[in-house]
């Protein structure tokens, strides 16, 4: 860390194609900014740029929905956004939007620096093309009905219904949602980036040297790696976007993930002159926050982008959050299953930390992770209120009572093991708070800083102090029990003052009550003051208790609950829909494919195979992979029927191969083949195979 001059922290785009919902802060907003006041607070030099992502298909598929121009959506969206990260807190020091003029610049200036360096491929692929509205089409932009489930709204490259990728070649009864052409192919060209260039250096710049990355970052850009890397277009036909700065790219645009992480360096430029400093000196620390559908762009892609154009630092960590699900169901937004931030920020005011606490102590930081609203109502009723909260108002209450309001000395000559070892808790709290930041364990630096509160009651509810008050004899309370009670309460009163500091990159508002209690300044929340006891002086005068957090009631969660389900009665209406019509559908979905000839069947070589080996394959739920005796030889064969078959229940089957089909790599192991499969109309699977068991070899025409 201390090699490093400035930090750049950046947090993903989000698409400004609707609202965020809490997924989207748990997932990267939070952890950054938790980071990045922290580092504030130790008076780095740091950064925290971000913005709205506003080119791409999600944009235009929302300009149709909602029925105005894409630049409409993102206007409406960019602001909304906006608004729901600042009553969150999240302090960016700039939040962008990819629109901007700016912007634009950059992104085309890095495509012609690029394209200069003669390091794009022009290369002509078939795409489907919509006759009517005389446009190319993105896979998203083609739904018809799914061949797995059919739901009649699947998109070109998912069934959101059942989660199936797909293809748009797969849909049955395809159609262009701009104007319900049939989509046909046409051919186009591309700008291809060649990124299995970048294989090797990749390997040893992450494999090698970044070990420290998260597992599961890591892990996915080695599976990517290890699949190995394809040149990728970096343009698409569209007018929505920026421009391909060519001649003759009439109708092309920057594929938005090309454009998308510019959008960080701009930012930057719009917010500094100096931005130069935290994007080409060496000693930058780069950091992404981000979801874990992003992790190949900003591991792979977007770097082999920075190393293809040169002079840019590259990132040093890419601390990627999985997914936060809801009450047990994924987040879905065109379900409305999602706790939505600008209706929360409503619902709950002047709770917005309830939400930082809740989303941080539950973050999905190693795998996915639920959020339920009784899971928020405890964490904050038993930790919040009960915990900190309580704390933090028996040592005001008790310091009011016991010592007139102002804060007591310390008598250092009495000092007993018990407040010994909790001055020494306060300080080892703040080196664990402070490691485990800079680690990006953010729960579990949180759970420090609670754990730290709740040693304090404990230690409260040991000492007693209020039980050292006499008011029956005429002395009043003895100058002994009065030291003892000055030193509980002086202690209390110092631990108080730390919980500011180290609860102030998680819960800003939290602390800058308690800084107001304490009628000290902002500058008391210095990291270098964490861990010190002499915060407070002794002898001044602090404000009457206020409660931090208050109690969340029953009757709020349930119609938190109440909302939610209303949006998964949609669900179901709209999962009805799905039923009925592929009841419609099954007469479509037994339609016969267009007719082919004799010489189109003739070219696939059918055989006869005894499957003698299967094994799931690890972490894929639909794959087996298959050992298949062909006679002549024994291919390995991954098939998507993991979801139908034990494998041991398919050991020595016969089956039907497609011998001729091109390898194809699933998951790192290479299929060589196809089994052929009958799926009846519940869905399940069958084999297709000969009626008694014959010769592995045999053909099949
Ligand atoms: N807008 C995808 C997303 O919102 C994309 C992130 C861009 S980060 C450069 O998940
Ligand atoms: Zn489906």
């Amino acid at each position: 860390m201390t090699d490093y001059k400035r930090i750049l922290v950046t947090a993903a785009l989000p698409y400004a194609n609707g609202p965020v919902h809490i997924g989207h802060l748990a997932g990267c907003y939070l952890p950054a900014d938790i980071y990045v006041r922290y580092q504030r607070a130790q008076k780095r030099d740091i950064k925290f740029v971000s913005g709205t992502d506003e080119h791409g298909v999600p944009i235009t598929i929302r300009a149709m929905k909602e029925n105005i121009t894409p630049q409409q959506v993102v206007d409406k969206y960019h602001d909304l956004i906006k608004e729901s990260f600042a009553q969150m807190n999240i302090s960016f020091d700039i939040f962008s939007r990819t629109s901007n003029k700016i912007h634009h610049e950059t992104a085309s200036g890095f495509f012609t620096k690029l394209y200069d360096a003669g390091l794009f491929e022009e290369k002509e692929t078939e795409q489907f093309y919509d006759e009517k509205a005389k446009t190319f089409l993105a896979d998203r932009y083609i739904v018809g009905t799914c061949p797995v489930c059919g739901n009649p709204n699947a998109y070109g490259d998912q069934c959101e219904n059942c989660g199936t990728s797909l293809s748009p070649d797969q849909l049955i009864n395809p159609r262009s949602t701009l104007s319900d052409a049939t989509p046909v192919k046409k051919k186009t060209t591309h700008w291809f980036f060649p990124l299995q260039n970048y294989e090797p250096w990749l390997k040893e710049w992450i494999i090698n040297d970044h070990k420290e990355w998260k597992n599961n970052v890591y892990g996915q850009c080695k599976s990517w790696l290890d699949n190995g890397l394809q040149p990728r277009a970096m343009t698409r036909d569209s007018n929505w976007g920026i421009k391909v700065p060519l001649p003759n790219a009439e109708g092309k645009v920057l594929y938005v993930w090309f454009d998308a992480p510019i959008g960080y360096i701009s930012a930057t430029k719009e917010l500094t002159d100096k931005w130069a400093d935290y994007w080409c000196k060496e000693n930058t620390k780069l950091v992404h926050f981000i979801g874990k559908d992003n992790i190949v762009f900003h591991c792979i892609i977007f770097p082999s982008m920075l190393k293809a154009h040169g002079n840019f630092v590259l990132p040093d960590n890419v601390p990627a959050n999985e997914f936060l699900n809801i009450e047990g169901e994924k987040v879905s937004t065109s379900r409305n299953w999602a706790v939505w931030v600008h209706e929360y920020v409503k619902d709950f005011p002047g709770c917005e930390d309830v939400l930082r606490y809740v989303l941080c102590a539950n973050a999905p930081e190693t795998k996915d992770n639920d959020f339920t609203w009784k899971d928020f109502q405890d964490r904050n009723n038993s930790e919040l209120v009960a915990i900190f909260g309580n704390f933090v108002n028996r040592a005001m209450v008790l310091m009011h009572k016991l010592c007139k309001g102002k804060v007591p000395p310390l008598h250092a000559d009495i000092l007993d093991e018990a407040d010994q070892k909790l001055i020494n808790n306060i300080q080892q709290a703040a080196t664990n708070v402070e490691r485990l930041i800079e680690e990006y364990k953010f729960r579990d630096a949180l759970f420090e800083v609670i754990d730290l509160a709740r040693k304090g009651n404990k230690y409260l509810q040991e000492k007693e102090p209020w039980k050292k008050v006499s008011n029956d004899n005429e002395q009043g309370t003895s100058e002994l029990n009065q030291k003892l009670i000055d030193n509980c309460l002086h202690i209390c009163l110092q631990l108080t003052a730390n919980l500011s500091i180290l609860i102030n990159p998680f819960l800003p508002a939290t602390s800058k009550k308690i800084l107001h209690l304490l009628k000290v300044v902002d500058k008391m929340l210095d990291w270098e003051n964490a861990g010190k006891i002499k915060l407070l002086s002794v002898g001044y005068s602090l404000r009457a208790p206020e409660l931090l957090f208050r109690k969340i009631e029953t009757e709020e969660i349930a119609a938190q609950v109440e909302k939610l389900k209303k949006g998964s009665m949609q669900n179901a209406e709209s999962k009805k829909q799905i039923e009925e019509s592929k009841k419609e559908n099954e007469v479509q979905v037994a339609v016969v494919k267009p007719e082919i000839v004799y010489e189109d069947f003739a070219k696939l070589d059918l055989k006869v195979g005894t499957i003698i080996n299967a094994e799931k394959v690890e972490k894929a739920d639909k794959l087996l992979k298959l050992e298949v005796d062909l006679g002549f030889e024994k291919r390995t064969i991954v098939s998507g029927i993991a979801l139908h078959f034990k494998p041991e229940e398919i050991i020595n089957k016969q089956v039907v191969v497609v011998a001729n089909l091109a390898p194809r790599k699933m998951r790192g192991i290479e299929s060589n083949g196809m089994i052929l499969m009958a799926e009846d109309e519940n869905g399940k699977l069958h084999f297709v195979n000969p009626d008694e068991n014959i010769n592995a070899g045999s053909s099949v025409s």
